[in-house]
C-alpha cells in the first residue's frame, strides 16, 4: 500500500489535505524534476539557467555566470533586463514574489517569444525555491539593487530595495542551496553542469556562458561563447574524426511558426552522429522535425546525384542509410508549443515541424549542393561506397543467418553456457583472454554463468567498415551468443542473459580492452546499455594474507584501510595482482565472480548527455591522436591507479 494511502486512513477523509502551492512540489520532487539523485539536483541549475536562456533569446541577456560555491551552493547570475519587480495587481504582490513563490508562472506572463525552458518543460525557478533551504535573488533595474530571500519556499521577507548600481546596469542574481532533506545527493560535479552547459551554449548562437568552480582542491573555470552556434557544435563533435570536407553546412529559415537551424558535415567514421533539439532541449526519441529532416536529406541527395549522372537511371536510390553514414548533424527547432510523446516524452509530437524541417532543408541543402559541386559530389561518392558496403555486409549477414539455419542455433564453440533457460536468472561473462577465460568455467556456477572467452583485443568498430566488423569472429561470437541480433535486426526480447559483464584486467591493457568492448556495445546494441544490461567486473587489486587470514583489496584506499585494523605488519604478504590470469579458479570465484561478495559497476547512459559521450567514445577510439591525449590529460585525475 502506498504511504499516501495508508496516511488518508489514519487521518480519516476529512484531514486530508488539498496539497497546495510549493508544498506539493516538496511532496513530490519526482513529479517537477524528474528525480531526487544527482541528476535532479543538477537539473535546479539548468532550470535557473533556462530562464536566463530566455531572456537571452528574447534578446537582452548576453553573459550568463555560473558559480559552484565552496559550501556547494550556486550562483547563477545574468545581464538581461531584470525580473520585474513591480506590483503585480492580479496576485496582490511583487511580480518577482510570484516568479519564485507560484507554480508555474515562469515567464508566461510577459507573453510574444518562446517559453524555452528546459529540464521538466518550464516549471522554473519556483520549483527551484521549493527545493533549497534558502535561496536568494538580486535584481538589478533601473539604477535599483532589489532582493529577496525565501526559506524552503516560503518568502521570508518582503522585496526591498538593498542599494544602488549603474543606471545603464540591469540583471538577475540567483544564489540557492539544495535541501539536503530533498536530495540524496547535494554535492555538484562540475563535468555534468560543463558537458550542459557548453551544449546550452552552441544551441544559443553568441550567448557567453562561463563557469566556475570555487570550491576546495577544485579550482576550474571554462567560458563557452560560440558565434557559429549549432556549426561550431558540428565542429566539435566531429574534433576526433576527418572531416570529408572543410566547411558545415548550415541551413535556417522559419517557417509555419518553426524556426528551424540544421548545421551537418561528413567524416570518414562509419556511424551516424546526428542529434535532434526543440527548444533547446535534447530529444533522444527524435519524432516529426528528425523525419523531416531525414526526408529532406535522402531526397535531396538523390535529386542531386541523377540530375547529375553520379547515379545512372538503372542504379538503385541511395538509402537514407548510405547517405547518413558518417554524418554528423544537428537539427535544433524553437517552437511555441512542443507537444512530446511517447512512453519516456521524448519524441516530439507536432506535425506542423516535419513540414518545416523538410522545406528548409531540401530548399537550403539543394542550394548548397548547386554552389559546392566538389563537396556535393564527395558526399555522393562516399554515400555510393556506403551502399556497396552495405551490400556486402547483407550478403555476409545471409550468409550467416543461412548458415545457422542449416546448422541449427549454432552457439559459438568457445562459449561455455549456462543450463538454466531463463534469461532473467542468467548472466554471461566476456572474459580477456583463454587462460583467464579457463579458470572463470572453472569457477563458475554453471547453472547461471555463462563464460565466453574473447583472444586478444576485438576489433575497433569506430575504425572498420560494416563488412569486416561482421566478419570479425570474436564480435560474431559475442553476436550469436546475446542472441539479439544487431542494428535493424535487434530484439531486445530475444536476449539470453539479464546480465553481460565485462572482466579484463586491472590494468591499463584491460581497460582497453574493455574500451573496445563498450565501443561495441554502444554503436551497435545500444540498447543493451541504456536499458542497464552491461556491467563491468571488479577484480581485486592487492591479496593481503596475515597468519592464517585472506583479505582482498579492490584499491589503495581499501588497501590502507585493511592494513591500519589487521595492523602494518613484517609478516604482512602483499601481493599485487597484475592480471586475472594470477587468481586460480577458487579465487576467482570469490572476488570477482561470486554475486554475493563481488562488486559489479552498471555501465550507465544518461541520454542527456548523449552528445558528449559519442565525442568520448570518439576520441578515445578514434584516429587523432591529439585530441586523445589531451582527453587523457584533461581526465588525468580519475585514472589514480593506472598501472603503467
Ligand atoms: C539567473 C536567472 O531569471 N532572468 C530573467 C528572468 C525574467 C526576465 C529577465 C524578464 C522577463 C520578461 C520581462 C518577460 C523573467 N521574468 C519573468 C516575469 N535569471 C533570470 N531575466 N522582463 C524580465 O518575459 O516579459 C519571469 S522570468 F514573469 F516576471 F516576467
Amino acid at each position: 500500500m502506498s504511504e499516501e494511502v495508508k496516511n488518508n486512513q489514519e487521518y480519516g477523509a476529512d484531514q486530508i489535505q488539498i496539497l497546495e502551492g510549493l508544498e506539493a512540489v516538496r511532496k513530490r520532487p519526482g513529479m517537477y524534476i524528474g528525480s531526487t539523485s544527482a541528476r535532479g539536483l543538477h537539473h535546479l541549475v539548468y532550470e535557473i539557467v533556462d530562464n536566463a536562456v530566455d531572456e537571452a533569446l528574447a534578446g537582452y541577456c548576453t553573459h550568463i555566470e555560473v558559480i559552484i560555491e565552496e559550501d556547494n551552493s550556486i550562483t547563477v547570475k545574468d545581464d538581461g533586463r531584470g525580473i520585474p519587480v513591480g506590483m503585480n495587481h492580479k496576485a496582490g504582490k511583487s511580480a518577482l514574489e510570484v516568479v519564485f513563490t507560484v507554480l508555474h508562472a515562469g515567464g508566461k506572463f510577459g507573453g510574444g517569444g518562446y517559453k524555452v525552458s528546459g529540464g521538466l518543460h518550464g516549471v522554473g525557478a519556483s520549483v527551484v525555491n521549493a527545493l533549497s533551504t534558502w535561496l536568494t535573488v538580486e535584481v538589478c533595474r533601473e539604477g535599483k539593487v532589489y532582493s529577496q530571500s525565501y526559506k524552503r519556499g516560503h518568502t521570508d521577507e518582503p522585496v526591498k530595495e538593498i542599494g544602488t548600481c549603474n543606471p545603464e546596469d540591469h540583471g538577475t542574481k540567483v544564489h540557492f542551496l539544495p535541501d539536503p532533506k530533498i536530495f540524496e545527493e547535494t554535492v555538484f560535479d562540475y563535468d555534468t553542469l560543463k558537458q550542459r552547459l557548453r551544449e546550452t551554449a552552441f544551441l544559443t548562437k553568441g550567448l557567453k556562458i562561463t563557469l566556475k568552480d570555487t570550491r576546495e582542491d577544485s579550482h576550474h573555470n571554462h567560458v563557452f561563447h560560440y558565434a557559429g552556434g549549432i556549426k561550431e557544435f558540428v565542429q566539435y563533435l566531429n574534433r576526433g574524426k576527418e572531416p570529408l570536407y572543410e566547411e558545415v553546412i548550415y541551413c535556417e529559415g522559419n517557417k509555419e511558426n518553426v524556426y528551424v537551424e540544421v548545421a551537418l558535415q561528413h567524416n570518414d567514421s562509419f556511424n551516424d552522429s546526428t542529434y535532434s533539439f526543440v527548444n533547446n532541449i535534447i530529444t533522444p526519441e527524435g519524432g516529426t522535425h528528425l523525419a523531416g529532416f531525414r526526408n529532406a536529406l535522402t531526397k535531396t541527395f538523390n535529386a542531386y546525384a541523377r540530375a547529375n549522372k553520379i547515379l545512372k537511371d538503372s542504379d538503385p536510390a541511395l538509402t537514407g542509410d548510405d547517405i547518413r553514414e558518417g554524418l554528423t548533424a544537428i537539427i535544433s527547432i524553437k517552437i511555441e508549443e512542443p507537444q512530446f510523446e511517447g512512453q519516456t516524452k521524448q519524441k516530439l509530437g507536432n506535425s506542423e515541424a516535419r513540414g518545416a524541417v523538410d522545406s528548409v532543408v531540401s530548399e537550403k541543402l539543394t542550394y548548397f549542393l548547386e554552389q559546392n559541386p566538389e563537396i556535393a559530389k564527395n558526399i555522393c561518392e562516399k554515400s555510393l561506397l556506403a551502399q556497396r558496403a552495405r551490400e556486402a555486409a547483407r550478403k555476409a549477414r545471409d550468409l550467416t543467418r543461412r548458415k545457422s539455419a542449416l546448422e541449427g542455433t549454432s552457439l559459438p564453440g568457445k562459449l561455455a553456457d549456462c543450463s538454466d533457460k531463463d534469461p532473467k536468472n542468467c548472466e554471461i561473462f566476456i572474459v580477456e583472454g583463454d587462460s583467464a577465460g579457463g579458470s572463470a568455467k572453472t569457477a563458475r556456477s554453471r547453472a547461471t554463468q555463462a563464460i565466453l572467452p574473447l583472444r586478444g583485443k576485438i576489433l575497433n568498430v569506430e575504425k572498420a567498415r560494416l563488412d569486416r566488423i561482421y566478419g570479425n569472429a570474436e564480435i560474431k561470437a559475442m553476436i550469436t551468443a546475446f542472441g539479439t541480433g544487431i542494428h535493424d535486426d535487434f530484439d531486445i526480447s530475444k536476449l539470453r542473459y539479464d546480465k553481460i559483464i565485462i572482466m579484463t584486467d586491472a590494468d591499463v591493457d584491460g581497460a582497453h580492452i574493455a574500451t573496445l568492448m563498450l565501443t561495441f556495445l554502444y554503436r551497435f546494441m545500444p540498447e543493451l546499455i541504456k536499458q542497464g544490461h552491461v556491467y563491468l567486473a571488479t577484480p581485486p587489486l592487492y591479496k593481503i594474507e596475515k597468519n592464517k587470514g585472506v583479505w582482498y583489496a579492490y584499491s589503495d584506499e581499501e588497501l590502507n584501510n585493511i592494513l591500519v585494523e589487521i595492523g602494518r605488519d613484517q609478516n604482512n604478504k602483499i601481493q599485487r595482482y597484475k592480471g586475472l590470469g594470477e587468481m586460480d579458479a577458487e579465487q576467482l570465484w570469490e572476488t570477482t565472480m561470486d554475486p554475493e561478495r563481488r562488486i559489479l559497476k552498471r555501465v550507465e547512459y544518461d541520454e542527456e548527455y548523449a552528445s558528449e559521450i559519442d565525442v568520448t567514445f570518439t576520441t578515445l577510439m578514434g584516429d587523432k591522436v591529439e585530441p586523445r591525449r589531451e582527453f587523457i590529460e584533461a581526465n588525468a585525475k580519475y585514472v589514480k591507479n593506472l598501472d603503467i
